[in-house]
């Protein structure tokens, strides 16, 4: 009886330690739980929902993620190409910038840290009215970014 608990243990270590290494001895990555799908290294959800910038990242943080920083012309490339490739070309959508406790200072959600690459659409972020303080990815514009009013709803990118 001993003897069969030890063996039964044994298995049990052995199956968690090839779980956590992986057959070929790499950590397995989980990849990425739909909606969400996996670009480069990362998990995104593109909704066709549309909410005020606010709600859409209430709901990404409902899913354990955040609205899209995007960080990297590699980064931005992969999600416009995604965009334009699975959905609508007139879809505009939020992601994670705003310049809402400064104006001119565009900073990333949840770390607050100001942009350092960006992808303005000319003449952009114009501020009209001077109410635009949220990030757009807008089609109208090649999918390059834009400042607009944070209270219109929108399609959103959630990431994690
Ligand atoms: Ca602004
Ligand atoms: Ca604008």
């Amino acid at each position: 009886m001993a003897m069969t608990r030890s063996v039964l243990r044994f298995g049990l270590i052995l199956v968690f330690f090839v779980l956590q290494r992986g057959v070929f001895g790499h950590v397995i990555c989980p990849g990425c739980l739909a909606p969400f799908v996996q670009l480069g290294g990362r998990c995104y959800f593109f909704s066709y929902m549309q909410k005020s910038w606010s709600h859409a990242q209430a709901y990404c943080r409902s899913k354990s993620s955040h609205l899209a920083r995007i960080t990297s012309q590699h980064e931005n490339n992969m999600i416009v190409s995604y965009v334009r490739t699975y959905f609508p070309a007139d879809f505009n959508w939020w992601l994670g910038g705003n310049d809402m406790a400064q104006e001119g200072r565009w900073v990333w959600v949840d770390t607050n840290k100001v942009m350092t690459y960006t992808n303005w659409n000319p003449e952009e972020p114009n501020n009209i009215k001077g109410i635009e303080h949220c990030l757009e990815l807008r089609s109208d514009y090649t999918h390059k970014w834009n400042d607009a009013p944070c209270g219109k709803a929108k399609s959103f990118i959630c990431e994690k």
